[in-house]
């Protein structure tokens, strides 16, 4: 059964905006992310190949979201994420690339065609999609493109309003295990926050969390959900008190303005509104409340900032202990997955310190996620916040069945098994990561300064270099090297020999025209020293 007539119809409604000559529309790391005029055609077409792609999952529901994270509001974006929560296959993303950018909407229709036949796809067959929107006002329009594309594929689909990422993350993931042994949790909004506060719960088990935490929404659909999830937490069994600031949503053009995890991140410093007290334990949401940041001033050093790398090493070592108490020491592998941002000293503390295995990979989430499901325990973050923990089949299945000899090793499974409920299996979650973070201070017994203390961060430097062509650079060995251009590399590596404990690459980015280069090294001068001279090597070659 084709559905040319009803889809032809349909996208000459949402017409595709012609780019500059030789600009292609890309899926990028995160989906098609630009400015939301140019994103109404574009989202149209994502529809079709969500319908495709639903019907070649055997018509297992496909998530699309529609966010543009912590870009300003003006611009917006569309995802598709894959039946058990993950990011849209790769070899899709080519696929989307190539729908998306059809000339005419014939010619979309005959792709649209030629991939069902490509690629065994039987038209006729249910297809069922579900989505959900961040609070920037283009999204309603989005929407309503993408509803249209489902109704032209005759494809079932549920529209979920506002959400955070993470959200529609597990609601795809619920949908498609619901009801069977793996079932991931009640299918609906409300079945998310019942997850979390139950996990939440269990793992505190009557421990105390010390002081307020303020949490800044970044004006984004974490400031609402953050605020209902919390309305799910026994006051009697946790005292959790939380101060939730930068959440007005109603003014949508102040959305990840001076607030939020990438400010933060990225400026090194606090959002001037509301004005950070000393002493205060306080993190960050990002726009879609997929990326966190932990910060606070000290009393006496000023402002300390708790990244990814951060949250990474604090998760890997309270479930290492866990997993040591629990006496799966010799049964469970645990890694732990980086990129090349990741700081040197997070990294030798892992590696030495707790002595788990570390593995580097390209710059993106997909790629973290992909290794991390290789350990029975994974545990991935990229610096700027944004990661989780995976725990495999075999793992869960350990905590579940293993009899344990002593009290001790009794509360270690049981708190294993809570972080695994607690923990978003599919993608990295700012509010879910919140409460990892929480549970493990509470256990520990930490303050943020306790967790500041375990290593002292390398100086680092992070240039953004305006290039000629960003695409003449071209990465080896997960980002951390240069093959093309020739030379380029060569001279890095002459330049890093010159200073102690260094580290430098560039590569291109992947969401903006440029290239960036990252250095670190014993001292701060001597950080910002060595990136200035690698950013002037980026500079030559990529003039050339
Ligand atoms: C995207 C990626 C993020 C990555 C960033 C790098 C996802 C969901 N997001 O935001 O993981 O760190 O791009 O940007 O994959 P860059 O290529 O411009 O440095
Ligand atoms: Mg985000």
């Amino acid at each position: 059964m084709a559905h040319d007539e009803k889809i032809l119809a349909a996208s000459k409604r949402h017409p595709i905006v012609p780019l500059e000559k030789g600009q292609l529309y890309t899926y990028g790391t995160a989906g098609f992310r630009m400015r939301a005029d140019l994103l109404e055609g574009v989202t149209f077409r994502v529809g079709l190949l969500s319908a495709l792609r639903s019907r070649k999952q055997n018509s297992q529901a496909i998530g699309v979201m529609i966010t543009a994270s912590h870009n300003p509001a003006a611009d917006n974006g569309v995802k598709i994420v894959d039946p058990m929560g993950e990011m849209l296959e790769q070899d899709w993303e080519r696929l989307a690339t190539a729908l998306v950018n059809s000339p005419t909407d014939e010619d979309l229709v005959k792709l649209y065609n030629r991939l069902a036949t490509d690629l065994k796809i039987d038209l006729g067959s249910p297809a069922k999609v579900i989505y959900g929107r961040d609070t920037r006002p283009s999204g309603y329009r989005l929407v309503t493109a993408l509803a249209d594309a489902l109704e032209a594929t005759e494809s079932e689909y549920v529209d979920y309003k506002l959400l955070t990422t993470p959200q529609l993350h597990y609601l795809v993931r619920a949908t498609n295990t619901e009801g069977n042994p793996l079932s991931y949790g009640e299918v609906s909004e409300a079945g998310y926050y019942k997850k979390l506060a139950s996990a939440f719960v269990r793992a505190m088990k009557s421990r105390k969390i010390d002081g307020t935490l303020t949490v800044d929404c970044a004006n984004g659909i974490g400031g609402p959900k953050l605020s209902e999830f919390l309305k799910y937490i026994p006051k009697d069994k946790v005292n959790f008190d939380v101060r939730v600031v930068n959440d007005d949503i109603l003014r949508p053009e102040i959305l990840n303005l001076n607030c939020g995890a990438d400010y933060v991140k990225t400026k090194q410093r606090p959002p001037p509104i509301p004005k950070l007290q000393p002493g205060v334990r306080t993190c960050s949401f990002d726009g879609d409340a997929d990326r966190l940041m932990y910060y606070w001033i000290d009393p006496q050093t000023g402002f300390f900032m708790l990244d990814g790398d951060r949250i990474s090493s604090l998760a890997a070592s309270f479930i290492g202990e866990l997993i040591e108490s629990a006496g799966l020491k010799d049964e469970m592998r645990i890694g732990v997955v980086q990129t090349a941002y990741a700081n040197g000293a997070s990294t030798t503390y892992i590696t030495q310190h707790l002595k788990l295995e570390v593995i580097c990979t390209p710059t993106g989430v997909k790629h973290l996620h992909h290794v991390a499901q290789g350990f029975d325990i994974g545990v991935y973050f990229e610096a700027n916040g944004h990661g989780t923990v995976l725990f495999s089949p075999d793992a869960l299945l350990a905590f579940e069945e293993k009899e344990p000899q002593s009290p001790a090793q009794k509360d270690a499974l049981d708190t294993l098994a809570a972080l695994a409920d607690l923990i978003n299996q599919t993608v990295g979650d700012a509010l879910s990561d919140m409460l990892m973070v929480e549970v493990i201070l509470a256990h520990k017994r930490w303050t943020l300064r306790d967790w500041a203390m375990t290593y002292a961060d390398l100086p680092n430097r992070l240039v953004r270099v305006e290039v000629g062509n960003k695409d003449l650079f071209w990465t080896t060995d997960a980002e951390r090297r240069l093959s093309h251009p020739e030379g380029a590399q060569e001279e890095i590596d002459g330049e890093v020999k010159k200073y102690k404990d260094a580290r430098s690459f560039a590569r291109a980015s992947g969401t903006e025209n440029a290239c960036r280069v990252y250095s670190e090294a014993a001292t701060r001068y001597e950080a910002h020293e060595l990136a200035e001279r690698v950013a002037n090597i980026i500079e030559r070659y990529g003039s050339q």
